[in-house]
């Protein structure tokens, strides 16, 4: 039977293209603030991923990536509530980071709060021109609570943090880019064919070498040195150890395959 994606709400949109699935914020109006349905609906999408399935799209209907957490969902929440969210977001977020196969965000407009905390749990952020990015929880009187705590540090280093969540200030893509937000800067209007195109990229690559790097390589970077090591020789190992790897060596060999200087 042909792959097919989950049932989603009508806050997002999927689609399968090839072996790239693209997930889209579609709750423009509201500026694609993370409601609960949405944050349920990103764990469907990612639970319900089909095996045709190499690499996953992030993108954003509207002018705006994400306003971060619906601010109107708020307000009822006990302390005790609001822990168990955030633990949500995090268990959501960390399949985003560690679910199967590599996620590229395409940025646009506000990547804030919360939506800085989604695009910091994919491995590639193409941010467009408009990108700009916040932290304004100093000025709402909470705290970060979907593991940008974590994520934004390894990304752009704690005192860039600090600096953006006590000044509240706004980075620009370009900004944004120097600080380690985003890998990439591209035109408005390009981001999200910017991202499919890194994705298709990325899903030609062997299966086993993207698991390593999705699975093994940020656990390795936080490892002691020494246990370090010996994860990344035992990766080494199994993924030589496939046929596709040899198959693949092979044909490089044979003059079968590009060359590094071809892409
Ligand atoms: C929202 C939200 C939201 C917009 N929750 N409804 N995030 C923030 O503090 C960011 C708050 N948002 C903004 O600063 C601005 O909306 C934007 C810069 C993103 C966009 O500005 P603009 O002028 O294009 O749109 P707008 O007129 O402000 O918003 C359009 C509508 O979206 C409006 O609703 P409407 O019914 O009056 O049309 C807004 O109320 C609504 N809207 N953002 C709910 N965030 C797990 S912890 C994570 C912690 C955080 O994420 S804190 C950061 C929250």
């Amino acid at each position: 039977a042909a792959p097919t994606l989950p049932a989603l709400p009508s806050s997002l949109d999927a689609e399968l293209r090839g072996a790239v699935a693209v997930l889209t914020l579609d709750r423009p109006a509201k500026r694609n603030a993370l409601s609960d349905e949405m944050i349920g609906g990103i764990e469907a999408f990612f639970l319900g991923l089909p095996a045709s399935v190499a690499a996953v799209v992030i993108a954003a209907a509207g002018d705006h990536f994400s306003a971060g957490l619906d601010l109107s969902e708020m307000s009822e929440r006990s302390t005790f509530d609001g822990m168990v969210h955030s633990r949500m977001w995090h268990r959501v977020f960390e399949l985003v980071e560690s679910g199967p196969v590599p996620v590229v965000a395409a940025l646009k407009g506000a990547v804030v709060g919360g939506g800085l905390e989604l695009a910091a749990a994919a491995h590639i952020r193409v941010a467009e021109r408009s990108t700009f990015y916040a932290l304004p929880e100093g000025q709402r009187g909470i705290f970060v609570g979907g593991g940008a705590a974590v994520r934004v540090p390894r990304l752009m280093g704690t005192a860039r943090m600090i600096d953006l969540i006590l000044t509240g200030r706004r980075l620009d893509a370009e900004e944004g880019a120097a600080a380690g937000l985003s890998q990439y800067v591209v035109d408005d209007g390009t981001g999200r064919e910017e991202a499919l195109a890194l994705a298709e990229r990325i899903a030609q690559n062997a299966p086993q070498t993207n698991y390593a790097v999705v699975q093994a390589l940020p656990r390795i970077a936080e490892a002691n040195p020494r246990e370090g090591y010996l994860m990344e020789a035992m990766m080494a190992a199994i993924t030589q150890g496939t046929d596709d790897a040899k198959a693949r060596m092979q044909a490089f060999l044979d003059g079968r395959a590009a060359k590094v200087t071809d892409r």
